[in-house]
């Protein structure tokens, strides 16, 4: 027996940040936005969180040194995060979006996974479906999206991203392979830069490159990831949406005024930005079971140690305990330090954990 053909949508909102301000700012529209840290004219640390389309036109990018973006965009109105703000506009999204869908996944502030399998019967119906949604978040929220329709999740992300702002890009299941093949290799999920720089070794560029592979010497190479990995690049995905609406993960991160590599300070740090973390933790009745810290040196090397507990909690002291524990690793070498961060993940909701102390 044939199984059910799905159609799953994935929305991404766009520009998400910078949309909402100028929403809030209509007197900022047509500029280069940038939401980030205090750029001090050129003299500011940390990075853009993201910026509007005028702005990346001139290169400016989410995650590029503030300081980058001052020097290649000047101009441009720099805003700092309004996290209440955009939490609050990505909740009322999801509301809207939610309707759609008879299983919906949120993914991160401002993107969704929607299986719409039971309500269209072909393509076609889709397509307006996901019209009729792209309508009503313009109407209720004057904020537009950019939706991905294909036959699983994999499809819908990458064709979300294939037109963008305000996209809606449509690839059925016989297209997928020759939709997905002169893509880079990097659009896949599975590939980071790492994956990516060991795939170049060997000559494989493009997600077609990686399709025709041999895939046993790919799962030799990478292991169960490679597997998926082969998979993914021959548009094969079974992984169903999830109707699940927490965040996956709370972080903060600071940059220092200065980079230091005075033990006593950066832990100082380290156990405000837990404090943060875990406030929002309480805030939103998660607990935990993962905690990751990360480091940036001077020199932008940057790494990150997780730990999972054997326990959940939203505890700040355990927060702050673990990690402690977690950085120490990288104070011992009185290397400079630019950039600490921590994240907790692996949630479970508080109401099941009734009998938690
Ligand atoms: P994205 O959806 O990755 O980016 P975007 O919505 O700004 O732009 P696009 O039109 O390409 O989708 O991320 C959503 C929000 O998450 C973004 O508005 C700001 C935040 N963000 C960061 O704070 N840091 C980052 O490095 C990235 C990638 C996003
Ligand atoms: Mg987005």
């Amino acid at each position: 027996m044939r199984e059910k053909k799905r159609v799953i949508f994935h929305m991404d909102m766009d520009h998400f940040y910078t949309a909402v301000e100028e929403r809030e700012h209509p007197e900022h529209k047509g500029k280069p936005v940038v939401v980030g840290a205090d750029p001090k004219e050129g003299k500011g640390r940390g990075v853009v969180s993201t910026s509007n389309y005028e702005a990346r036109r001139a290169g400016v990018r989410s995650g590029i040194p503030i300081s980058r973006a001052w020097k290649l965009c000047p101009e441009a109105v720099y805003l700092p995060p309004n996290f209440p703000l955009y939490i609050r506009v990505s909740n009322e999204i999801m509301e809207i979006a939610r309707k759609y869908a008879d299983k919906f996944e949120q993914w991160g502030i401002d993107e969704a996974f929607l299986d719409v399998s039971a309500r269209v019967k072909d393509y076609a119906e889709a397509e307006s479906l996901a019209k009729q949604l792209k309508r009503e978040v313009k109407e209720k929220e004057n904020l537009t999206c950019s939706i991905g329709i294909g036959p699983n999740k994999l499809i819908a992300k990458i064709a979300s991203d294939y037109q963008k702002p305000d996209g809606l890009t449509i690839v059925k299941e016989d297209d997928a392979e020759a939709f997905l093949a002169p893509l880079p290799v990097r659009k896949l999920l599975w590939v980071g830069r790492k994956t990516e720089a060991k795939l170049k070794n060997r000559g494989i560029f493009t997600i077609g490159d990686l399709a025709r592979y041999d895939p046993t010497v790919i799962a030799e190479a990478f292991g169960v990831m490679g597997t998926q990995m082969h998979l993914s690049a021959r548009g094969i995905d079974r992984s169903e949406v999830e109707t699940r609406t927490e965040v996956k993960s709370i972080s903060h991160e600071t940059t220092f005024e200065e980079d230091t590599a005075d033990a006593e300070a950066v832990l100082k740090a380290l156990d405000s930005l837990a404090a943060e973390v875990a406030k929002e933790a309480v805030g939103q009745k998660l607990f935990f079971k993962a905690v990751t810290v990360k480091v940036r040196y001077e020199n932008f090397e940057t790494h990150t140690r997780s730990k999972t507990l054997a326990f959940i909690t939203n505890r700040l002291q355990d927060l702050q305990k673990t990690a402690r524990d977690l950085l120490k690793a990288y104070l011992k070498n009185d290397r400079k330090i630019r950039l600490i961060g921590v994240r907790v993940s692996n949630f479970v909701k508080g109401e099941k954990q009734k009998t938690l102390a």
